[in-house]
């Protein structure tokens, strides 16, 4: 299968998930998604994706068990089957098996109007891979450099049914959504509107 090396550890799986697999995550997802919430920043503004985490609840900047900017409530649990396809995204993208345990996942919505600025994700104290699997409406997704926000980046679009992982030098680079391209999501992957992405991490907490 066609797997493209955008940057040393960064690999772009296009179409690694089938429509069935798309629809079958669409589901598991709309059984969370009462528990979507834009997250605040520190900064006094909101994020524009609605967030729901699985094992680990990610606030700005930490993680933990509970859902503390909003409810108090236990995170809800990380699915066995998940790390599974976590596992097989992984040997995918780097053609080989690798060992890989995720304990968290952050599923994200993108609306036509949602963005996210560029970041680093180093809340995690594991340098193992993340693996990021997206359903929906295509994205421009731009991975930076773990220098600067700002340029050198690249520009990829991701579609539906797309795998990309993070890892080894890459697993640091900044990066962001500048931009979700509205109406292009098949409605056969579940999806009629809008961008699903689910980020599996290891977070390296206990
Ligand atoms: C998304 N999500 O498509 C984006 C990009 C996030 C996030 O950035 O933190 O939820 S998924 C790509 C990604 C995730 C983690 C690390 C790196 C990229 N990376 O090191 O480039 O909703
Ligand atoms: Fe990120």
């Amino acid at each position: 299968r066609e797997r493209t090396e955008i940057a040393p550890g960064a690999v772009h799986v296009p179409g690694y998930l089938t429509l069935e697999q798309q629809r079958e995550l669409v589901d598991a997802c709309r059984g969370w998604a009462s528990r979507m919430r834009h997250t605040k920043l520190p900064s006094g503004g909101v994020m524009s994706v609605q967030t729901v985490c699985l094992g680990w609840h990610w606030l700005p900047y930490r993680y933990s068990r509970t859902v503390d900017d909003i409810d108090g409530a236990p995170v809800e649990p990380f699915p066995d089957w998940l790390g599974q396809l976590g596992r097989d995204a992984l040997a995918t993208a780097y053609a080989t098996p690798t060992p890989y345990a995720p304990d968290a996942a952050l599923i994200n919505f993108y609306d036509d109007a949602a963005k996210m600025g560029m970041h680093q994700d180093k809340e995690e104290r594991s340098p193992a891979p993340v693996v990021s699997l997206s359903i929906g409406d295509t994205c421009v997704f731009r991975f930076g450099n773990t220098e600067t926000r700002g340029k050198p980046y690249t520009d990829v679009e991701l579609r539906s049914g797309d795998l990309f992982v993070f890892g080894g030098p890459s697993r640091f680079a900044y990066h962001g959504v500048p931009k979700v391209l509205a109406g292009t999501a098949n409605p056969a992957s579940g999806l009629t509107t809008g961008r699903l992405n689910l980020t599996l991490r290891e977070t390296g907490l206990t």
